[in-house]
């Protein structure tokens, strides 16, 4: 290890002791898996796995901030991500490190009637607690298989989760301040901030609609616990079917405007090709882009990891996940053959439209060697995945239909 690194390293212990003490009074003990670190199917893809406190050891993308994606292996656990296991990705360096829950407060500004400051008790006094399980997957998930490779983190498949959370919709909290006619977004913001005045401030924007369709909710449980520090404790924005960078972690401030937001977070960031697919040919740039918004379907094999071997003579169960944008997922099929023919699976029980819906297969290998098994799901409203190269320059919504290869003996 050059100097360098060595000085990272020790930084990054110091670091991660201060936030583990001072956030939610956790002794960190920097664990480190047996393996130490996972490689991803493309070139550089080797990620050094590490425990940060409540998480077990992910695979570190940045350490400032962090960024962590989960092993794909924790997907067969179950069809609800283990709060341990779920990734994190922060953008500025300057998030907080100890979070005094007593004395948080949700500010509720802008076009209102009255303008609200909410402790957390007072937010959970607005109505009855809300669950929703839903999908929160990052739009640069799977970046890192993008071909032509784009710039950005270098993703595998591990920047999703699927979890139950609990609160109290953004509608309830919207009402009771009194939105103003000539309201047409909500910012939203949390408590991290840039380092130098020149960064931009993370602030997204939704439509008014959106905010007010009683689907966005501000969660303060996940999977029944209370949010993990690094997934945005005490209170984040859940805005399901819509990818992660809309769900505002250590949510502060809400503010209702009466116009489209332009920050960059919404106009230069986070833009995708203005067309169904988001995507263009490999390796050319869009004429028109728009920001990133709703989940595009996929599928996913969780069962089998790539080059495991399995013998000709037993069937193989097969096992996996699908999920979209809340159409709902009707069908999920597997082929062994390049995509010719596809086998039926079943699909496991729903947990709602926002949630992985699991499956289940049985197949049969027909000869020996390496073969690629690929799955591919539709929702009800007949969307499916595509088989060629999904492509865009930022590398954002890949949902390709996949491929993993086994090796049958
Ligand atoms: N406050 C805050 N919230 C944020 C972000 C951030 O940088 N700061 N990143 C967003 C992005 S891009 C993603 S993908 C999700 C990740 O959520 P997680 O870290 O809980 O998995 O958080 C979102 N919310
Ligand atoms: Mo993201």
């Amino acid at each position: 290890m050059n100097q360098q690194d060595q000085n990272n390293k020790i930084q990054r212990r110091q670091f991660l002791q201060t936030m583990g003490i001072a956030a939610a009074g956790l002794a960190f003990t920097p664990l480190r898996s047996q393996a130490d670190s996972e490689t991803l199917g493309f070139d550089n893809g080797t990620r050094e796995l590490i425990a940060y406190p409540q998480k077990r050891p992910l695979m570190l993308v940045t350490a400032r901030p962090p960024h962590l994606e989960t092993p794909f292996a924790a997907f067969k656990e179950g069809v609800l991500t283990p709060n341990d296991a779920f990734f994190v990705r922060y953008h500025l360096p300057n998030f907080p490190l100890s979070i005094d829950a007593d004395q948080h407060r949700l500010n509720v500004t802008g076009l209102v009637n009255k303008p609200l400051s909410l402790s957390l008790k007072e937010l959970k006094g607005l109505g009855n607690p809300v669950e929703v399980i839903a999908v929160n997957q990052c739009a640069g998930n799977s970046r890192g298989f993008a071909a032509p490779r784009v710039f950005g983190a270098q993703l595998g498949n591990g920047s999703m989760g699927n979890a139950r959370w609990t609160g109290i919709p953004l509608k309830t909290v919207l009402e009771q301040a009194g939105v103003k006619a000539g309201a047409k977004q909500v910012t939203v913001r949390g408590l991290d901030h840039p380092v130098l005045p020149a960064t931009p401030e993370f602030v997204k924007a939704l439509d008014i609609d959106l905010a007010l369709s009683g689907e966005p909710l501000i969660a303060w449980a996940m999977n029944g616990k209370d949010l993990p520090f690094l997934n945005g404790y005490p209170i984040k924005l859940i805005v399901p079917g819509y990818f992660g960078t809309y769900w505002i972690k250590h949510l502060s401030e809400i503010e209702v405007i009466d116009h489209s937001f332009e920050g960059f977070f919404m106009k230069n960031a986070y833009q995708v090709p203005d067309n169904d697919c988001l995507c263009v040919i490999a390796g050319v740039a869009p004429e028109k882009t728009r920001s990133i918004t709703q989940l595009k379907i996929r599928s996913f094999i969780t069962n089998l990891s790539e080059g495991q071997t399995v013998p000709l003579e037993n069937t193989v169960a097969l096992q996996g996940i699908a999920f979209d944008s809340g159409k709902g997922i009707s069908t999920v099929e597997f082929s062994d053959d390049g995509g010719r023919q596809w086998q039926a699976t079943s699909l496991g029980e729903d947990l709602g439209k926002y949630s992985f819906r699991e499956w289940r297969a049985t197949w049969k290998p027909q000869s020996k060697g390496k073969v690629a098994l690929q799955v591919r799901a539709r929702n009800r409203a007949g969307e499916e995945q595509p088989a060629t190269n999904m492509w865009n320059p930022g590398g954002y919504a890949r949902n390709t239909i996949e491929t993993l290869a086994v090796i049958v003996v």
